[in-house]
C-alpha cells in the first residue's frame, strides 16, 4: 500500500470514487462494460445516484444521459437496459429514478409508463417483471416505487399488491421472493419498502424482523443477506434501509459497519468491493456509499430508505404537483 493510501485508511476517499465512476463510464470496451451492456440502465442508476450523494452529479452531461434514456423506451411505455434490448420493469424503475435525479420526470408520457407498469400486475396482486411472466416481490417493490414517483399508484390495485407481499412473510419475520420462499435481506428491503410506500408498515412484525436483520451483523462489522453467508457491502443497504424503515436501526453496531465499508475501498484507484481486498465494481460502490449515507457519514448526502433516491430529490417529487 502506498503512503498516500495508508494516510487515507479509515476515511471515505470520495474524490477517488467519483473519478472511478466517471472512468467506468468511459471504458466501454472493458470486460465489465461488455458483460453489463444489457443492464446499463441499472449501472447508470447506481453510478449517477452515487455521484449525486457525493454532490457531483453536475460533472456528467445531463442532456446526453437523458437522451440516451429516452432511446431505451419502447412503444409499450417500458424501458430496456440499453438500446436495442427488451423492456423490463427493473430498467423502467432505473430510468424513472435517473430522470428524477435530473428533475426531468416532466419529459415522460407518465400515462404510458404507468400503464406499462400497471399492466404487469397479476390477478393475485403480484407483479411480473416483463411479458415473460416471472413473478418476484422485487417486481412488486419496483412497480410501487415507480408509480409512487410518478404519482399514479391509483392505476394498480394497492390492496391486493399489499396482501400478496404479506403472503410472502415467513415465520422468522422476514420475506422471500414468492410465498414460502426463504427470507433474504434483498427481498426484505423490497417488501418493507413497498409496505412503507403504501402506508402499510403495520403489517410487519417489527421486533421479530428487526431481530432477524440485526443478526446479519458478523464479527467484521459487515452484514450478510441470510444466516451462514458471507458479509457483503451491498447488504449495508438492503439490511440497514429495512431496519430504518421499521425503526430498529439502533440494534446494530453502526461504527463497526462504517469501518467494514471503508475497509472495502480501493484507496488508490477508487471504487468499493463486496469484501476487503476484493475487486471493486459500480454496484458495490453505490451500495457502500448509500450505506454510509444511511449511517449519516459526513460529506455524504442523505438517502431515502424507501425510494433509494437522495432525500432532496424525494422532497422535490413530493412537493411538486
Ligand atoms: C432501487 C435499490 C433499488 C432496488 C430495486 C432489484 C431490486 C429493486 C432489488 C433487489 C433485491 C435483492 C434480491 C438483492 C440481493 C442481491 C444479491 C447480492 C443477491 C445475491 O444472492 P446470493 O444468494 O448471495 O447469491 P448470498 O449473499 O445470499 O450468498
Amino acid at each position: 500500500m502506498s503512503s498516500t493510501s495508508s494516510n487515507q485508511m479509515g476515511q471515505l476517499v470520495a474524490d477517488k470514487h467519483v473519478r472511478y465512476i466517471l472512468m467506468a463510464e468511459k471504458k466501454k470496451e472493458s470486460f465489465e462494460s461488455v458483460v453489463m451492456d444489457h443492464l446499463r440502465m441499472n449501472g447508470a442508476y447506481w453510478g449517477l445516484t452515487t455521484l449525486d450523494l457525493l454532490d457531483k452529479l453536475g460533472t456528467v452531461s445531463e442532456d446526453e444521459v437523458v437522451s440516451w434514456i429516452m432511446t431505451c423506451q419502447h412503444e409499450s411505455g417500458g424501458f430496456a437496459g440499453n438500446v436495442g434490448h427488451d423492456p423490463h420493469i427493473l430498467y423502467t424503475l432505473s430510468a424513472v429514478q435517473i430522470l428524477a435525479l435530473f428533475d426531468k420526470i416532466n419529459i415522460l408520457d407518465v400515462g404510458k409508463v404507468s400503464s406499462y407498469v400497471a399492466g404487469l400486475q397479476n390477478k393475485d396482486g403480484s407483479f411480473s417483471g416483463d411479458m415473460w411472466g416471472e413473478i418476484d416481490t422485487r417486481f412488486s417493490y419496483i412497480a410501487i416505487c415507480c408509480l409512487s414517483i410518478l404519482k399514479t399508484l391509483d392505476k394498480i390495485n394497492v390492496e391486493k399488491a399489499v396482501d400478496y407481499i404479506v403472503s410472502c412473510k415467513n415465520l422468522d419475520g422476514g420475506f422471500g421472493c414468492t410465498p414460502g420462499a426463504e427470507s433474504h435481506a434483498g427481498q426484505i428491503f423490497c417488501c418493507v419498502g413497498a409496505l412503507a410506500l403504501t402506508g402499510s408498515l403495520h403489517r410487519v412484525d417489527k421486533d421479530l424482523l428487526g431481530w432477524w436483520l440485526c443478526e446479519r451483523q458478523g464479527k467484521s462489522g459487515g452484514l450478510n443477506g441470510r444466516p451462514e453467508k458471507l458479509p457483503d457491502v451491498c447488504y449495508s443497504w438492503w439490511v440497514l434501509s429495512s431496519l430504518i424503515m421499521i425503526d430498529r436501526v439502533h440494534w446494530i453496531d453502526k461504527e463497526k459497519l462504517v469501518k467494514f465499508i471503508l475497509d472495502c475501498q480501493d484507496l488508490d484507484n477508487g471504487g468499493i468491493s463486496d469484501r476487503p481486498d476484493d475487486a471493486v465494481d459500480i454496484f458495490h460502490t453505490y451500495f457502500g456509499v448509500a450505506g454510509l449515507s444511511l449511517l449519516e457519514y459526513p460529506g455524504v448526502k442523505a438517502i431515502d430508505p424507501a425510494y433509494a433516491l437522495p432525500v432532496d430529490v424525494v422532497n422535490r417529487i413530493i412537493f411538486t404537483k
